[in-house]
């Protein structure tokens, strides 16, 4: 906005000059040109500008490029990706599914779960044939792979990417709705290792995984989180419908850091590339700037989770039996041999913004290269693989500019030794809470060890081995 003073004096000085000298017309144009493109990135929001900065920076960096791509593919022209949940505008074809979501969801959760096994049973089946019995009843499945074939063979405006993105969620929903077809997730539940799951929420599910190159039966954080709050910031699919303010809210607060996360992440990602292609150009001062913007972001990012993951935001009492157990899955299928592909559920391992700045820090990967390809969208994998490619932390030599960039670096590492050992000591809390209903479980690495004690055990050596790492 800083420029539009200028903007207004260059254009009422320029009008009398036009008129008077017609001569000049061609500069004029090239004044104009200058201008607009000045004005351009000045006008809507900050958010804005910096997607049209990183669109520009494509042509001059393969880091710029793969962001943008992320952005206005897999994001519909934004991050965090937009979600169009208007339901009147979604192609008619496709409107049931959420009618049905809406419509079974007051039946998924109850305040307590039942510990009989038997009459849990009789609950999840009678869900789910009601569940199969309205998408029968009401999905024309031919005209729904109509319209994915024609957004697989690239017909955005047929099927619109932000519709795209809000039917991702939809069936994600729909299909961890019916795996679990209970919340609190219970015993009988977690013991089947084969879910019998609908055609109508099979098909899509295989297009839209092979869209955002994800293999997994079960959703991510961004189909089930990210992807779940609309353009206005509202959150969309509710699973624990009618149960009390504690839990709604509980739920509501734990998928809003996901979002927030990467909202907060954008002029993160917008600075490692700006850092990159400076230390390429061997500009120093302003790799080292970009440097100290970054750990600047990090300290409000993080405070997304250390402000709502703790009892008064997330419920001690409502988290692990109706919010996590819902995005688990822990099923999956019998290959050719007879052995059981399982798949987990969702876990913050899963979270582009970490994978990027341990990619950026030049740090190993967390997550093995299976669970990456399940879960983690292949463009956001793309934007790990060329942040890691690029990673100049390792190139940094003893020049003054240098070892202020590499104390940026420390300081970086320093921030999320902060976070993973705080969420080492919260996960353990919220993990550590009766569930008399269920077997020890996480909802990204399914069933565990038999006894809770030794579960914990089991995770933690995942979080202090990652911690350990972090320098
Ligand atoms: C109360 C809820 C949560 C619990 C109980 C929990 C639990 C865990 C556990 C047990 C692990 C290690 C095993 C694994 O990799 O799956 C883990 C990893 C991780 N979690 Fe969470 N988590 C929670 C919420 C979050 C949130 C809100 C975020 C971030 C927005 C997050 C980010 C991560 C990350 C990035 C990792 C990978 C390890 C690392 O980079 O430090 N978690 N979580
Ligand atoms: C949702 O999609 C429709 C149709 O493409 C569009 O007209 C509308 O503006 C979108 N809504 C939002 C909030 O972006
Ligand atoms: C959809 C989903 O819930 N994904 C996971 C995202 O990360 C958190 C934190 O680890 C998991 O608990 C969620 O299950």
């Amino acid at each position: 906005m800083e420029d539009l003073p200028t903007l207004l004096v260059l254009s009422l000085c320029s009008v009398p000059i036009c008129l008077l000298i017609p001569l000049l017309r061609d500069s004029w144009c090239k004044l104009y040109e200058i201008i607009s493109s000045v004005r351009e990135p000045s006008f809507g929001n900050p958010t804005q500008r910096k997607i049209q900065d990183i669109d520009h920076l494509s042509d001059s960096h393969e880091t710029a490029a793969v962001l943008a791509e992320l952005i206005q593919k897999d994001g519909a022209g934004a991050w965090p990706p937009r979600a169009n949940h208007t339901h009147a505008s979604w192609p008619a074809a496709l409107r049931p599914y959420k009618e049905i979501f809406l419509e079974m969801a007051p039946h998924l959760a109850s305040a307590e779960a039942s510990l009989d096994d038997v009459s849990n049973r009789i609950r999840i089946d009678s869900f789910r044939a009601r569940f199969r019995q309205l998408l029968d009843e009401r999905v024309d499945l031919v005209k729904v792979t109509q319209l994915l074939e024609a957004a697989e063979a690239g017909r955005w405006d047929v099927f619109p990417r932000d519709v795209y993105n809000a039917f991702y969620s939809c069936i994600a929903m729909c299909r961890h709705a019916y795996r679990w077809s209970a919340i609190p997730v219970v015993r009988v539940a977690q013991l089947e290792t084969v879910v019998d799951l609908p055609v109508q929420i099979i098909e899509p599910w295989t297009y839209l995984q092979r869209h955002f190159g994800c293999t997994s039966e079960s959703g991510n954080n961004m189909s089930n989180l990210v992807l779940n709050f609309d353009s206005s910031g509202a959150y969309v699919h509710k699973i624990n419908v009618g149960l009390s303010h504690t839990i709604t809210s509980s739920e509501e607060a734990f998928s809003r850091v996901f979002h927030e996360v990467e909202t907060l992440g954008l002029p993160v990602y917008h600075d490692m590339v700006q850092a990159i292609i400076s230390f390429a150009r061997t500009d120093k001062v302003a790799c080292a700037m970009h440097m100290s913007r970054i750990t600047d972001q990090l300290r409000p990012l993080l405070s997304s989770y250390y402000d709502r993951v703790h009892d008064q935001k997330i419920a001690l009492s409502a988290w692990l039996s109706h919010v996590q157990g819902f995005y688990a899955w822990g099923a999956g299928y019998m290959d050719d041999t007879g052995a059981w592909v399982k798949f987990d559920g969702l876990s913050g391992n899963q979270v582009l913004l970490f994978q990027a700045i341990d990619a950026f820090c030049g740090l190993s990967r967390y997550l093995n290269e299976e669970t990456r390809e399940r879960n983690v969208p292949w463009r956001q994998r793309e934007l790990c693989r060329v942040l890691e490619k690029h990673s100049f932390r390792a190139e940094l030599g003893t020049s003054e500019e240098d070892v202020k960039i590499a104390k940026e670096f420390q300081e970086i590492m320093k921030r999320l030794r902060v976070f993973r050992s705080a969420h080492r000591t919260r996960a353990k809390t919220y993990l550590s809470q009766p569930a008399p209903e269920r077997l020890p479980m996480t909802a990204g690495k399914s069933l565990l060890k038999s006894d809770l004690e030794q579960s914990l055990e089991y995770l933690d050596e995942f979080m202090v081995g990652r911690l350990m790492q972090t320098v």
